[in-house]
């Protein structure tokens, strides 16, 4: 009860502020977009991270309301950033399937973009496998619509949930996010790299590109790169920042 109204006053004074996590194409190992991830500015607990208050969010149907803020800054900050001279840049954000399954969502994503005059390509909508199950028909109507607008969509947590290889027969999926328990022992586990190299494979193969998360090593990147994955994420490069500390990670003009 108590952070049921938290959460509402949090709303009305919008109390939340994005993180981002870069992600570096492999190639060029550029900076070439980022995730955003929310947090709460607490008055008097500090900064909260989404596990103190995502699933409450969701709960109640709050996640609304705080999802569509999250999509309307992360285009803020991409206007910011061309605005500075940063073009092309991607915000990936993450979706709640309560979010999906409201009537209004595409409309809702449609019109942000077209407010802040947002390349589609530069937002990306990233989606678990969890989220889709959750009401696969409303999933895939919107995705569909979406994508068909040039809304990037990406599947994440790739490798956890079920079904996954229905997901990308019928979706209408651009990258998959490898979970990050199977690049944690990829040096030393050849289970964990045979599946890596297959999933690389068949998204390839299914002109999907690869994004390795949770990647913290040299080595890491390394076989990744020799296994010809697309692009990393993770602490090797930076764990979630404010916007400020990314545009030192950006260089103009690519
Ligand atoms: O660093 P981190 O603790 O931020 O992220 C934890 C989890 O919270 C991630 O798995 C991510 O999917 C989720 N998360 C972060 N930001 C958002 C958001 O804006 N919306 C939703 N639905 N989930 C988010
Ligand atoms: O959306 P998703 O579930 O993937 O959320 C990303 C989460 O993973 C965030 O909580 C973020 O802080 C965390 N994270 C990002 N990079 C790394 C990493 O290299 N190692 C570990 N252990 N966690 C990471
Ligand atoms: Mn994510
Ligand atoms: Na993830």
């Amino acid at each position: 009860l108590h952070l049921d109204k938290e959460l509402r006053r949090a709303i009305q004074n919008q109390e939340w502020e994005l993180f981002y996590q870069p992600k570096m194409d492999i190639a060029t190992q550029a900076v070439v977009g980022v995730e955003a991830l929310i947090r709460w500015r607490h008055p008097s607990k500090g900064l909260l991270a989404p596990f103190e208050f995502i699933d409450f969010a969701e709960q109640r149907g709050l996640i609304v309301a705080m999802g569509e803020w999250v999509i309307r800054t992360a285009c803020q900050q991409l206007k910011q950033w061309e605005e500075m001279g940063f073009m092309n840049r991607k915000i990936a954000v993450n979706l709640s399937a309560v979010q999906l399954k409201q009537d209004d969502f595409v409309e809702k994503v449609l019109a942000i973009i077209a407010e802040y005059q947002i390349a589609p390509r530069q937002l990306e909508l990233e989606v678990t496998e969890t989220t889709l199950m959750n009401n696969f028909q409303a999933a895939l109507t919107a995705l569909k619509r979406l994508s068909s607008r040039g809304i990037a969509i990406s599947i994440d947590d790739f490798g956890t949930g079920y079904s996954s290889l229905s997901y990308l027969k019928n979706l209408p999926v651009n990258s998959l996010k490898i979970d990050r328990s199977f690049i944690i022992d990829i040096c030393q586990d050849e289970n964990d790299q045979k599946i890596v190299k297959m999933l690389i494979n068949i998204a390839h193969s299914m002109n999907m590109t690869v994004i390795a998360e949770g990647v913290e090593t040299q080595s890491q990147f390394h076989i990744l790169a020799e296994y010809g994955c697309d692009e990393i994420q993770g602490y090797l490069l930076s764990k979630p920042v404010p916007a400020e500390e990314i545009v030192k990670m950006f260089s103009k003009g690519t």
